[in-house]
């Protein structure tokens, strides 16, 4: 009923609906991983509260270049060199603890400290044991005699599929039962050592060693475990900001990706609600990291692959080497088909562009922007079938190379022309617009255009 004044109250069922006034930022790969994630994340984290990683496991590889120190993350958000920032560890994420010590006091050496007042480990986290990384590279020897064709994934062996198994199988061991009654959580991992060793004869566990060392990680950990469900939600309600930092990329999505070239989990949006607790209605910004040109590691369909002098030419500018295995990458030219299919599934709302700088010598430049069947029909969407993708036929547009150094440009205005070209050819086609183009290592080679 209206008051004297004729105004109408405020229904409570409206008030209780109101939208979050607090978003949350993500970032996310866009192709088939190493776009520079770590880096745009190392950007955004200055002016982040806390920084979550959502999925995957110590596969990952994000490069931060501060200064004169490289830090190279795995498993630890990339925004934890920022003294102002907490950062998470999420639900989603698949945690071997010696290696994530180990990585710790890498970072120590480079200047890393006060970790431990920054760090924050979800209870629910699934645990990567030693014998999870034995059955990946048994895994991937068996795939290898496989007569069906499949070939081995190349999976970086850190135990992340075996992990992501034990964890669908609801067998896996979690932070909670490390932290709970450990009598319970030995019995446990001891039925799952000897449930894989039925899978697996010739795995051999020291099962009493890992005992021992799991009653001492118990300890170490139980400071850093914490409910992050409750934590990142009490951040939001208050004016916290909550950036969130993807692994892999949605190439590699367990969903979306090239199946089963791919890893386990979702690396796409809906790995970010999933592996923290994050409902979708505070999910603001969705920022896709796209690299100037395509590269992949491991097995699997490439389209635009190059096999030539121009992809080992990306692959040497561009220093195409994986940052947890060492392993070479695969480099390409830019593939449009794929990022509308990512786009269509992440829904970016703007794009960081990197390492334009690497095609600077380039004379032409080639995009991908169709793929034709072998009977010459345009395929609508990225295939779900492998053999399909492998019988594809590419369509490309070649724009003009701008041949001059990008390195030092820090405004749009600076860039050539003809790189002005190839940024905006990228938009129109994808249609998403470019935020950020990088044109080098450094924190200081990123240009902001808006
Ligand atoms: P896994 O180990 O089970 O996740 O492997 C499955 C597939 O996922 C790919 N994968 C990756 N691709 C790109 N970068 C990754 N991180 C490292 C890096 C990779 C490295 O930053 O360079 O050092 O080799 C990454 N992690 C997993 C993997 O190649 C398989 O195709
Ligand atoms: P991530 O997994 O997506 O974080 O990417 P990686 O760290 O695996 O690989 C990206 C590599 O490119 C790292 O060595 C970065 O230092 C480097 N890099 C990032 N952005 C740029 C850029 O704009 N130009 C150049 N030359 N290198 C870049
Ligand atoms: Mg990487």
């Amino acid at each position: 009923m209206a008051d004297v004044n004729g105004v109408q109250p405020e229904s409570p069922r409206k008030r209780l609906r109101q939208e979050p006034s607090n978003k949350v930022s993500v970032v996310l790969g866009a192709q088939w991983g190493d776009e520079g994630k770590g880096k745009v994340v190392d950007m955004l984290a200055g002016s982040s509260d806390v920084v979550c990683r959502c999925q995957g496991g110590n596969n990952a590889g994000h490069t931060v270049v501060v200064g004169d120190a490289e830090y190279d993350f795995h498993i630890l958000p990339s925004g934890i060199i920022n003294s102002s920032a907490v950062s998470v560890i999420g639900n989603g994420v698949v945690v071997h603890l010696g290696q994530m010590f180990e990585e710790i006091q890498k970072n120590e050496t480079k200047g890393l400290k006060d970790w431990q007042k920054r760090l924050i480990v979800s209870e629910r986290s699934h645990i990567v044991f030693d014998f999870h990384q034995s059955v990946d590279g048994l895994q991937e020897q068996e795939r290898s005699k496989d007569s069906s064709g499949t070939k081995s994934l190349g999976t970086t062996k850190k135990g992340i599929g075996p992990c992501y198994s034990s964890k669908a199988g609801r067998h896996g061991l979690r932070m909670a039962d490390l932290l709970g009654d450990f009598s319970v959580f030995e019995q446990r991992l001891r039925n799952l050592v000897d449930s894989h060793k039925r899978m697996f004869p010739e795995l051999t566990v020291d099962v009493e060693e890992e005992v021992r060392k799991y009653k001492g990680y118990a300890e170490r950990m139980r400071p850093l475990v914490a409910n992050t469900v409750a934590y990142i939600h009490k951040c939001l309600q208050g004016d916290k900001k909550v950036l969130v930092e993807g692994a892999n990329a949605a190439m590699l999505d367990i969903d979306f990706g090239t199946y089963p070239y791919v890893t386990s989990s979702n690396c796409s949006i809906g790995g970010v609600c999933t592996g923290l607790g994050i409902p979708p209605q505070y999910i603001g910004e969705v920022y896709g990291v796209v690299k100037a040109y395509t590269t992949r590691v491991g097995v699997g369909a490439f389209p635009t692959e190059l096999d030539d002098d121009i992809g080992k030419l990306l692959q040497n500018r561009g220093a195409e080497f994986g940052v947890t295995t060492g392993r070479p990458r695969r480099c390409g030219w830019l593939d449009v088909v794929l990022l509308r299919h990512t786009n269509m599934v992440n829904g970016y709302t703007a794009i960081a562009l990197t390492k334009l700088d690497i095609l600077d010598v380039l004379k032409e430049i080639k995009i991908g922007v169709g793929y034709l069947k072998r009977n010459g029909e345009k395929m609508e969407h990225f295939p779900a079938n492998m053999g399909e993708l492998e019988d594809i036929k590419v369509e490309y547009i070649i724009m003009p190379g701008w041949q001059q150094d990008t390195a030092q440009c820090r405004t749009y205005e600076e860039l050539p022309q003809n790189a002005r070209n190839y940024v905006e050819k990228i938009e129109e086609l994808v249609c998403v617009p470019v935020k950020w183009i990088g044109v080098g290592k450094s924190r200081a080679s990123m240009i902001t255009i808006f």
